[in-house]
């Protein structure tokens, strides 16, 4: 028990370590040197409908995260918490440009990169319907590599990290999004140099090695 009496929990991840979700909230937790249990929820686990989990997270998705009785969803904010409760300035600068630019990274892979690899990944690799529509993984892959295509010419300019100088929380929904890039098969890729350098750079960190660059896509 910490000197001024008050008592802390372990934080919980409620969610399956092969979520590409949850993976960034482990990834999060290795950088910033948080202890955590997890609990496999999801699919192939226990089920994210039931009226339990439905209290934690009405999405039925995971990741949840609970902190202190506080429930959390949304794997990038989640992410941002757990950086700005740990006080880590180089991971999540309070500086406001500085902020601005990681989380545009974030939201980029939250909605224009997500919107692409629903046709690319989970249509024409996982072949998982609704999203295996012909014409959706169609529009999907051509999306897909333009949105890549952005992340490189950005890199080659701005990087090494995507927000610049320093490995960043926005490295960590855009590594995830660069390793399945080159997991992913069944469509022609183009050759992007800047972001393959940048996997490279992100494989010296063994918390990509543990939760991103690990063998699943
Ligand atoms: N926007 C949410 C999306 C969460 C999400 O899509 N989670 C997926 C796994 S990556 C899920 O719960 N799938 C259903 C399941 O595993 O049962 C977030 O970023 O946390």
């Amino acid at each position: 028990m910490p000197a001024d009496g008050t008592t802390t929990s372990t934080l919980r991840i409620l969610g399956r370590k092969n979520s590409f979700n949850v993976r960034k909230v482990l990834w999060a937790c290795d950088e910033l040197g948080v202890a955590y249990e997890r609990e496999d929820y999801g699919r192939g686990f226990r089920a994210c409908n039931s009226p339990e989990f439905l209290e934690l997270n009405p999405a039925a998705q995971v990741p949840v995260v609970i902190d202190d009785g506080h429930v959390m969803r949304e794997s990038n904010a989640i992410v941002r918490y757990l950086a700005s409760k740990a006080g880590n300035e180089e991971l999540y600068p309070s500086e406001l440009v500085h902020r601005q630019k990681v989380e545009q990274w974030m939201d980029w892979v939250a909605y224009d990169v997500t919107h692409a690899l629903r046709g690319a990944f989970l249509g024409g690799q996982l072949q998982e319907a609704p999203w295996n529509n012909e014409w959706f993984v169609a529009q999907g892959r051509k999306d897909l590599i333009h949105e890549v295509g952005l992340l490189d010419a950005h890199l080659r300019d701005g990087g090494p990290y995507v927000a610049g100088r320093k490995f960043t929380v926005a490295d960590i929904p855009v590594g995830l999004v660069v390793n399945r890039w080159f997991m992913l098969d069944g469509m022609e890729k183009p050759t992007f140099e800047a972001v393959s350098e940048y996997y490279e750079l992100l494989s010296d960190r063994p918390a990509f090695l543990a939760h991103g660059r690990n063998g699943l896509p």
